[in-house]
C-alpha cells in the first residue's frame, strides 16, 4: 500500500518526514500513516504539474481518452480490493463501497470517451468566406481538493474530466481518506499516466489547501466538501482571482403526497436517510409528510429504522456502518440536544452507539426526529449523519415550499402517483437533482450534479457540464475572403 504523496511520477515522504495516521472508523484500527505534507511539499506538485502541462496539453485528447480507458479496465479489475478499502478507511458499508468504486469506473469511462466526442461549435459567419467555430481549451495546473464520503467516486469527477480536457493536477483528498486517495492515484501510474501529470498531497486541510490555492500557478481549484470550509476555498481563490467551482452541503427533502405509495416512500426514505450513514451531501434529511399520511408513514419508518443494526460495513449482516471520525459524532450528537430543545420529539434512535463492539468505532443510532417544524435548526442545518426530521404539511404548495425554504439547494425528491403532482413539483421545486418515486441518492454520472443556492456556486460536475469547469472556450474566426471583412460594419455590400 502506498503512503506516500505522488510528485512527478514517484511515491515521496513529506519533505519534513512528518506523518499522520489514518483509521479505520467501525473499530478505531489504525490503516497506516501517510505523509504530513507542507507548503514546500505543495510547491513541488505543483511545480511538476506545471512542468508536465505543455505536452500533456498537447497529446491529442483520444490519446488522452486511451490512457483514461485504461484506468477504467484497472479500476475494474481492483474494484472488489478497493471496494474493501474504502469500507475499511471511511466506514461505509460494502455493496456501497463497490458502488462509490462503480461510480469512478463509470466517470473515467464516460471520461475517457470524451476524448473523441469533445465538441465545440460550429456556426454560419455573418460575412461571407469567412468560418467561425469554438473549441475547449485546457486551462492548466488545476487543485482537486475531494472529501471523504465518496472518497473514489468524487476524485474520479474532478480528475478525469480535469485529464482529457488536457490540464495537468495536483489531488488534495481530506484527510480522512487518504490511503484511498494513494490507491487510487497508484491505478493511473499503473495505466501510464505520464510524470507530473497527476501529483497527490496528503496533510492537514488548512496548511495544503492555502498553499495549494494561494500558488500562483493553480489556474483553478475545484473543490467539494463542507459548506464552512468552501466559504474559506472560495474566500482564499477570491483574493488570487482565481477561478473556483464549489460543491458543499445539501438539507434535501423528500416529499411523500397523500397519494403515494407509502411502502415504496419508506424504502426510498430509508435508503436515501441511512444509507451510507446519512453521509451524502445527497442524503435525505427531511421527509415532508402530507398530513392524511403522516400517521401510517411515521408508524412504517419507526418500524423499519429501530431494525437497522449498526456494525462494520465489512460484515453481511451490517445495514448501516460508523460516521467518519469523532468529531462527526460529537456534533451528530448534539443535535438531539437541540431537537428536544425545538420541540421535535426523537422517534427512535437519538445517541451514540456503545453495544458489544460498537464502543471501539464511532457509530450514531438511525434516528428518526417527529414533530419537526418547518425552521427548525434540525430541519435547516446539515446534520451529516443518519438523522430525519419529519415535518408535516398540509397540502403540495406548502411541501413545496418547505422544500424550497432552505440555504441549500442540492436534491429533492417527491413520492406520489398523480401526474399532476409529479410535473407540478418538477417545475417549482428549486434545487439542482429532483427524484419523482425514488430518494434523493443515486446521481447517474452522464448527467449534470450540483446544486442551487448556498450547495454551490453555479457549476455542474458530471455529463457534460463538468467540461465547462474544467476548459476554457476558444472562439475561432478564419477568413479566407482575402480582403479585410468588418463585423457588424460591412454590411452594406452582401
Ligand atoms: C455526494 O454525496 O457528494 O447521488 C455525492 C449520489 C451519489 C453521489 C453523492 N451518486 O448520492
Amino acid at each position: 500500500m502506498h503512503n506516500q504523496n505522488y510528485i512527478d511520477g514517484k511515491w515521496v515522504a513529506a519533505r519534513s518526514g512528518a506523518t499522520f495516521k489514518t483509521i479505520n472508523p467501525a473499530t478505531g484500527e489504525v490503516i497506516t500513516e501517510v505523509a504530513r505534507s507542507s507548503v514546500e511539499d505543495v510547491n513541488r506538485a505543483v511545480e511538476a504539474a506545471a512542468r508536465a502541462y505543455p505536452k500533456w496539453r498537447a497529446m491529442p485528447a483520444p490519446k488522452r481518452g486511451e490512457l483514461l480507458f485504461r484506468v477504467g479496465e484497472l479500476l475494474v479489475q481492483r474494484k472488489e480490493e478497493l471496494s474493501r478499502l474504502v469500507t475499511r478507511e471511511m466506514g461505509k458499508v460494502l455493496a456501497e463501497g463497490r458502488g462509490d468504486v462503480q461510480e469512478a469506473i463509470d466517470m473515467t469511462y464516460y471520461m475517457a470517451a470524451e476524448g473523441r466526442r469533445m465538441s465545440g461549435y460550429t456556426v454560419p459567419s455573418e460575412l461571407p468566406n469567412k468560418y467561425a467555430m469554438s473549441i475547449r481549451d485546457s486551462i492548466g495546473v488545476v487543485a482537486a481538493i475531494t472529501p471523504w464520503n465518496f472518497p473514489v467516486a468524487i476524485p474520479s469527477w474532478k480528475i478525469t474530466a480535469a485529464l482529457i480536457l488536457g490540464n495537468t493536477v495536483v489531488y488534495k483528498p481530506a484527510s480522512d481518506t487518504p490511503a484511498l486517495a494513494a490507491a487510487f492515484v497508484a491505478i493511473f501510474e499503473e495505466a501510464g499516466l505520464p510524470a507530473g501529470v497527476l501529483n497527490l498531497i496528503t496533510g492537514p486541510g488548512g496548511e495544503v489547501g492555502d498553499a495549494l490555492i494561494g500558488h500562483s500557478e493553480v489556474k483553478l481549484v475545484s473543490f467539494t466538501g463542507s459548506t464552512e470550509a468552501g466559504h474559506h476555498v472560495s474566500i482564499r481563490a477570491a483574493e488570487h482571482l482565481k477561478r473556483v467551482s464549489l460543491e458543499m452541503g445539501g438539507k434535501n427533502a423528500i416529499i411523500v403526497m397523500d397519494d403515494a405509495d407509502l411502502d415504496l416512500a419508506v424504502e426510498g426514505i430509508v435508503w436515501s436517510a441511512f444509507g451510507t450513514s446519512g453521509q451524502r451531501c445527497t442524503a435525505a434529511s427531511r421527509v415532508i409528510v402530507h398530513k392524511a399520511v403522516n400517521k401510517e408513514l411515521t408508524e412504517k419508518l419507526v418500524a423499519r429504522v429501530s431494525k437497522l443494526r449498526l456494525g462494520d460495513g465489512l460484515k453481511d449482516s451490517t445495514d448501516v456502518g460508523p460516521v467518519i471520525n469523532e468529531a462527526a459524532l460529537t456534533k451528530i450528537n448534539s443535535y438531539m440536544e437541540v431537537a428536544h430543545h425545538d420541540g421535535a420529539e426523537i422517534l427512535t434512535g437519538g445517541g451514540i452507539a456503545t453495544d458489544g463492539d460498537l464502543h471501539k468505532g464511532f457509530f450514531f443510532k438511525p434516528t428518526l426526529l417527529g414533530g419537526v417544524t418547518r425552521n427548525a435548526r434540525v430541519a435547516q442545518e446539515e446534520i451529516f449523519g443518519p438523522v430525519a426530521a419529519i415535518i408535516e404539511v398540509d397540502s403540495l404548495q406548502e411541501a413545496i415550499d418547505v422544500n424550497n425554504d432552505t440555504k441549500f439547494g442540492l436534491s429533492s425528491s417527491i413520492f406520489t402517483a398523480s401526474v399532476n403532482n409529479a410535473f407540478t413539483a418538477m417545475r417549482d421545486i428549486t434545487t439542482g437533482i429532483v427524484y419523482v418515486n425514488a430518494g434523493t441518492i443515486g446521481a447517474e454520472v452522464h448527467l449534470p450534479f450540483g446544486g442551487t443556492r448556498g450547495t454551490g456556486n453555479g457549476h455542474r460536475e458530471g455529463g457534460q457540464a463538468v467540461l465547462d469547469i474544467f476548459s476554457e472556450w476558444k472562439t475561432l474566426y478564419v477568413d479566407f475572403s482575402g480582403k479585410l471583412q468588418r463585423a457588424q460594419i460591412d454590411t452594406e455590400e452582401i
